[in-house]
C-alpha cells in the first residue's frame, strides 16, 4: 500500500524519506500542486486537514487504490514570546514567506529585546488517514534559540536553533544527528506502529 505524504515542503520530504524505510511518496508525484488552507487551531488540527485533503483527492482520482497518508504541522515556539510564531511558524514574515524571511524575522525579534539566547522548542503533529481512520501524534524538541544564523544544513529556523545538550545549531549539526533528536523522529517513532498496524489490517 502506497504512503503518501501530505506536505510541499522540501525540507520535510527529505527527513520523512531518510527515516522511513518503506517508500514514501510525495502527493505531487500523484496530484501535482494543490495549495491547502491550513486554517486550523493547533499543529494537530492543521495535520489533519493536509492529511484529509490529500486524502480525498486521491480517494477521487484514484477510487480503487488503498493510501495511507501522513502529513506533518509543525513549528518552532518561544516561551518569551508567548509560544509565538507556534503554528504560524510557516508565516511568521507573512503569507508566502520563504524560510529566509522567518528566519530572519524571528532573529530580529530577539535581536531588538536584546535577547542573545532564550528557551525554544519545536513541535511536529503527525496525521495518519486510511480507510480505517484518522490518528494524531506528536514529537517535540527542547532547546535554545538564539540571535544569530549559524550553519547551513537542517532548513527553516535550524540555524538558530540549539538542541538541548549540543553546543552547535540544527544549522550545524548533520542530518543524521537531527535525525536521531528531532521533533519530527519522535513523532515519527509513534506514527509507525500505527501505519504497521494499517498496512497489516488492509492486507
Ligand atoms: P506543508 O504544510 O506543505 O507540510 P509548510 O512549510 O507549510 O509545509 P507547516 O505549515 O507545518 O509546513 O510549517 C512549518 C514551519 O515550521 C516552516 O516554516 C518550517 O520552516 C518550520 N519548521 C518545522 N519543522 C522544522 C524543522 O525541523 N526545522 C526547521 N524549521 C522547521
Amino acid at each position: 500500500m502506497k504512503i503518501v505524504l501530505a506536505t510541499s515542503n522540501s525540507g520535510k520530504l527529505r527527513e520523512f524519506k531518510q527515516m522511513c524505510q518503506e517508500e514514501v511518496v510525495a502527493f505531487s508525484e500523484l496530484l501535482g500542486d494543490l495549495d491547502i488552507i491550513e486554517d486550523g487551531e493547533s499543529f494537530a488540527q492543521n495535520a489533519t486537514i493536509k492529511a484529509r485533503t490529500i486524502y480525498e483527492k486521491l480517494q477521487e482520482q484514484y477510487p480503487s487504490e488503498p493510501f495511507i497518508v501522513i502529513s506533518d504541522d509543525s513549528g518552532i515556539s518561544l516561551p518569551l514570546l508567548g509560544g509565538s510564531p507556534g503554528i504560524y511558524s510557516a508565516r511568521y514574515a507573512g503569507e508566502g514567506a520563504t524560510d529566509k524571511a522567518n528566519l530572519t524575522k524571528l532573529l530580529t525579534t530577539l535581536q531588538d529585546q536584546g535577547v542573545t539566547r532564550t528557551p525554544a522548542y519545536y513541535t511536529a503533529a503527525i496525521a495518519i488517514i486510511s480507510d480505517l481512520g484518522e490518528y494524531v501524534v506528536h514529537g517535540w524538541m527542547h532547546g535554545d534559540a538564539i540571535d544569530h544564523a549559524r550553519g547551513e544544513k537542517g532548513f527553516g529556523y535550524d540555524p538558530m536553533f540549539i538542541p538541548t545538550h549540543y553546543t552547535q545549531t540544527l544549522g550545524e549539526l548533520d542530518d543524521p544527528i537531527k535525525a536521531t533528536l528531532s521533533h519530527r523522529a519522535q513523532a515519527l517513532a509513534l506514527a509507525k506502529p500505527i501505519i504497521q498496524m494499517l498496512q497489516r489490517s488492509a492486507s
